[in-house]
């Protein structure tokens, strides 16, 4: 009957089928190719289609392995390999990929620390101390210097309250911490010596649970839950909010970012799933979904990996697992190390916080970043920039300088009195 590949009789009379990566075209007879790029997990990075085939390939800084599938990253120097920080209600620890531990980095103590992350640069973890009091509620920052412990540890002075933060993340190219408060509802940022804070967000955020950055795309993803659950997007210095999920989804905890395809991965705690959308909110698809997941809190993703700290509710002790599924066919379960009461996890690794040439907030002849007096925000990519003041100051026609309010109002006081 024609067919271009093959035919093979059916119950209906005979049928057209075609060879692997091909698809019938419309006439019934022809053979088209398929493109093997539109499905979820076809190459982990970068996927080419061609006619009748498809090639997969890797980003720099990455190997492609003999599956010819899957990017492994690149340990440069190779005595630095990925390791798991994992907060949990006593410490932070490190551990390696499968759970062993690093012999040289010993935990360093903390206090109910949920909120927790790394700029790998500057070889620096940070986190909250949480205090019975907003005033000890403080920001910490410890050097990991060549994976050799945590030393150096000091306080940032924060001029905002840290108490209810819930989450934070450092935006690695300028320094600048994020902070998610779930109590005050709002997302607010700090720069790199905690002088000066300012709100990026506050209105309609019920309980703000879950931040991730991508700052050379100028894009910070959070996770929302109350009233309208939600997974949302806005740019750095907080413009542009975008809504990427707000159905099929209760109580949105954990989030984190494939920086390499742009997707955004994040478990919902009522649902019992993790999901991915792209950074536009398309391509929805679930990875794991069930009891194995009861209550993720802290996600993020390594190579084809999910990891996430997923409380065991029905075990009165409260124990933590940090988990670990493959995220492009949902196999490889695995119980990678079990913790008291965990918050965060990060994969500290360089491929988790690529670097840019320049940015737009680099520090000026003056040590001003970006020439901002204040605090340097990037915008909608990182070669953008934003500059805030102060809580009493006001930017200045020129974009960059802060005045003074009760400068300003004094002045044109003056001014009206010269009338
Ligand atoms: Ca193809």
């Amino acid at each position: 009957m024609g067919c271009q590949h093959h035919c093979v009789p059916t119950l209906s009379g005979p049928t057209c089928y075609c060879n692997s990566s091909f698809q019938l075209a419309e006439d019934g007879k022809s053979c088209k190719d398929f493109d093997e790029c539109t499905i979820y997990g076809t190459c982990s990075q970068t996927c080419t289609n061609h006619d009748g085939s498809y090639i997969c390939s890797c980003v720099e800084g990455y190997l492609l392995q003999p599956d010819h599938k899957s990017c492994k990253a690149k340990n440069e120097p190779v005595e630095r390999p990925p390791i798991l920080l994992i907060a949990n209600s006593q410490n932070i620890m490190a551990t390696y990929l499968n759970g062993g531990p690093v012999s040289n980095i010993s935990p360093t103590s903390t206090k109910q620390t949920t909120a927790m992350d790394f700029n790998y640069i500057e070889d620096t973890v940070c986190w909250v101390h949480v205090g019975d009091s907003s005033s000890q509620t403080i920001l910490k920052c410890a050097k990991i210097p060549n994976l050799k412990g945590f030393v150096e540890e000091r306080t940032i002075n924060i001029s905002l309250s840290l108490h209810h933060v819930e989450q934070m993340a450092i935006d690695w190219l300028t320094g600048n911490f994020y902070f998610v408060d779930d109590i005050d509802d709002r997302i607010f940022v700090c720069n790199k010596n905690g002088v000066t804070c300012v709100t990026l967000l506050d209105l309609e955020l019920y309980n703000p649970k879950g931040i991730a950055l991508d700052p050379t795309m100028g894009k910070v993803f959070f996770t929302d839950y109350g009233q309208i659950p939600k997974v949302e997007r806005c740019d750095m210095d907080g413009q542009n909010r975008t809504k990427l999920v707000d159905t099929k989804i209760v109580f949105p905890h954990g989030i984190t970012l494939d920086l390499v395809n742009r997707l955004v991965y994040w478990a919902d705690a009522y649902l019992d799933y993790i999901e991915v959308v792209d950074y536009e909110g398309k391509n929805r698809h679930t990875i794991i979904q069930g009891i194995l997941i009861e209550h993720l809190y802290g996600l993020t993703v390594f190579e084809n990996y999910l990891y996430a700290t997923n409380s065991d509710n029905a075990n009165t002790q409260q124990k933590t697992s940090v988990i670990r599924v493959n995220r492009f066919n949902s196999s490889d379960f695995q119980v990678v190390t079990r913790v008291d009461k965990g918050g965060a996890l990060h994969i500290y690794h360089q491929r988790r916080q690529p670097k840019v040439r320049s940015h737009a907030c680099e520090t000026d002849q003056f040590g001003k970043p970006g020439g901002c007096s204040d605090i340097c925000l990037l915008g909608n990519s990182h070669k953008t920039r934003t500059c805030r003041c102060r809580s009493g100051f006001s930017l200045g026609s020129d974009g960059k300088s802060c005045k003074s309010e009760l400068h300003a109002v004094s002045q044109s006081v003056l001014w009206l009195g010269d009338n």
